[in-house]
């Protein structure tokens, strides 16, 4: 996988991003007529991309077929995604070898006995949405499709490290840490080996005994770490991890600080701390999804810019490169699934097929993602009806999950439903989704809702819980200016903005605000409908990352909260 640094020494790991050939098949012919023996008709296409920006392709949704030929010395090879954009058939040789759905995270695939030569591999994708795929028919977003991260392949061969995470407890002074290593290893032989773990110059040595085929999960005994320096958004800190067998290796990089929730605050190694945040979506209208890292550190640098310690992945996770830079500078994020619940039935929420793949998601997430210091939060899901009975199923497993999975991370989901919501039990702090002055009340309506909504939080006996407000802002479209501050307007949007992040940091009940949204961006045919250009206006800056005269408002105050 694409990433900040090298994760294999040893391993032999060969990029299969580049030219591939594809088909799409809007009448799903393509099982029935074997298209993974070979395409009969193809055009080319880049690896990672996503085909909407194919032209003629913009709104193209369904199945589309991509292959190309690899040549490799043989034996065990795996085979990695990125992510695939949402429903993945990878077929080697005409023969399938796995199947994932959701399209944000990596997954990949173990076959053994590989002969040497050329090979075809060939995945089959399917970006359609129904009532039960994760995201639904209806979203904010554009539904684009296609292997929109890196692939590659690896030669395995004995004893593999498929994953790390790293755990660790700090003691009460954080300058000493326990920490241990849960390792997934894997053989294509029987085997027994030694794998060593080192960390900040500490050696641990464990030996394993795998069957050829097993796959399983070890801990390494307790590392006790001291001398280091915690990470932290003004020193972030990051240690090398490297684990090693005889045959293979596995390199990354870990920080340690502690995240907390105490006294209706959110403490970051035990300093309070304000979150002055923006939500971006990983997206740009000329690459989709599969967005250019180079355009990712841009993206960071004007956050910087504007002000921000904080971003909040709405509403999908975003490429493990984007976190590893967010660990390098110290921006701290909010992760999350694509649980976007608008267009959520009451039904589709207890939904056993629905439930699971969430579930699943967060498994991935918190799986892939667990060893970034920069992952303060985890998100449940966004706005679903969690004002009906059927959502506290969904809303309790989520938090369970994540609580027991995730690390030490604040966990929470963004409601919808301030004055009715049923599931803020579930959540370590209360993040609310508002629009005044957009699509209800005014600007000034902003003061009573958040006086309201005290009373009601107290009332339900969560005055502990500290309140983020998760999403806010107005629409404007880049270039139109107004002396009378009329919607739509850059000057309405700033206004709006401003008395918000006032507002907020004034009050000691709202710990932090992630202001709607970074750029303006694509959105779906259907929530086109109601969105001037086809485009989610509320960014700051337009798609182009040309800022708005919100931006500047933004950046004014949230320097002046830091100081
Ligand atoms: C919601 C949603 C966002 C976006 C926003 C808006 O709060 O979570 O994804 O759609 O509304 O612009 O209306």
């Amino acid at each position: 996988m694409s990433r900040m640094f090298l994760t294999h020494h040893k391993r032999a790991v060969s990029s299969l991003d580049g030219a591939w050939r594809f088909s799409t098949d809007p009448q799903r012919v393509g099982d029935s007529e074997a298209w993974q023996g070979g395409l009969r008709s193809f055009e080319s296409v880049i690896v990672p991309s996503v085909w909407n920006t194919k032209l003629g392709l913009l709104d193209y949704e369904g199945v589309a077929w991509y292959e190309r030929e690899f040549y490799t010395e043989g034996g065990t090879l795996r085979f990695c995604f990125g992510a695939v954009m949402t429903k993945a058939d990878v077929f080697l040789d005409g023969v399938k070898i796995t199947s994932h759905y959701g399209g944000f995270c990596e997954f990949y695939a173990i076959v053994t006995n590989v002969s040497e030569g050329v090979h075809r591999l060939t995945v089959r994708v399917d970006n359609s949405f129904d009532s039960q795929s994760i995201p639904m028919t209806f979203v904010d977003w554009y539904h684009y499709g296609g292997i929109t991260r890196s692939v590659s392949v690896e030669r395995l061969s004995g004893l593999t490290i498929l994953s790390n995470r790293m755990e660790y407890e700090l003691s009460d002074d954080m300058t000493s840490a326990k920490a241990r290593v849960a390792l997934e290893l894997y053989s294509d032989s029987d085997v027994t080996d030694t794998v060593c773990v080192e960390l900040l110059g500490k050696r641990l040595a464990l030996s394993v005994t795998l069957s050829a085929g097993e796959c399983r999960e070890v801990y390494t005994d307790p590392l006790d770490l001291s001398g280091f320096e915690l990470w932290s958004p003004e020193c972030p800190k990051l240690y090398e991890l490297k684990i090693a067998s005889s045959s293979d290796d596995l390199y990354d990089r870990v920080g340690f600080r502690k995240v907390s929730v105490e006294d209706g605050k959110i403490k970051l190694n035990g300093k309070e701390i304000e979150l002055l945040g923006v939500n971006r979506h990983e997206e740009h209208p000329d690459f989709g999804f599969a967005f250019p890292e180079s355009a990712m550190r841009r993206d960071i640098d004007i956050a910087f810019d504007m002000g921000c310690n904080t971003l909040r992945g709405s509403h999908y996770p975003n490429s493990q490169t984007f976190v590893d830079m967010l660990d390098e500078v110290g921006m701290l994020f909010w992760s999350e699934i694509p649980i976007w619940g608008c267009g959520f039935s009451p039904a589709s929420l207890a939904d056993p097929v629905v439930l699971e793949r969430g579930a699943e998601m967060h498994r991935e997430m918190t799986k892939y993602y667990y060893n970034h210091p920069s992952i303060i939060i985890w998100g449940m899901h966004n706005e679903i009806p969690s004002n009906k009975p059927e959502s506290v199923g969904m809303a309790s497993s989520y938090y369970k999950l994540l609580k027991e999975r995730g690390g030490n991370r604040i966990v929470t989901f963004a409601s919808n439903h301030a004055m009715d919501d049923l599931c803020m039990e579930y959540c370590d702090i209360i993040c609310l989704n508002q629009y005044e002055g957009w699509y209800g009340g005014s600007i000034n309506t902003w003061d009573t809702f958040i006086d309201n909504f005290r009373i009601r939080r107290d009332e339900l006996g969560y005055a502990h819980k500290p309140v983020v407000v998760s999403e806010f802002g107005a629409a404007s479209v880049y270039g139109h200016r107004s002396f009378d501050t009329t919607r739509w307007s850059e000057d309405y949007q700033a206004e709006l903005i401003g008395h918000c992040l006032e507002l907020f940091h004034a009050d000691p009940m709202v710990v932090g605000m992630y202001i709607w949204q970074f750029t303006d961006m694509r959105t779906s045919l259907e929530a086109g409908l109601t969105r001037a250009r086809g485009f989610n206006n509320k960014g700051v800056l337009n798609e182009h990352r040309n800022p708005k005269a919100a931006f500047f408002k933004a950046k004014e105050l949230y320097h002046k909260f830091k100081n």
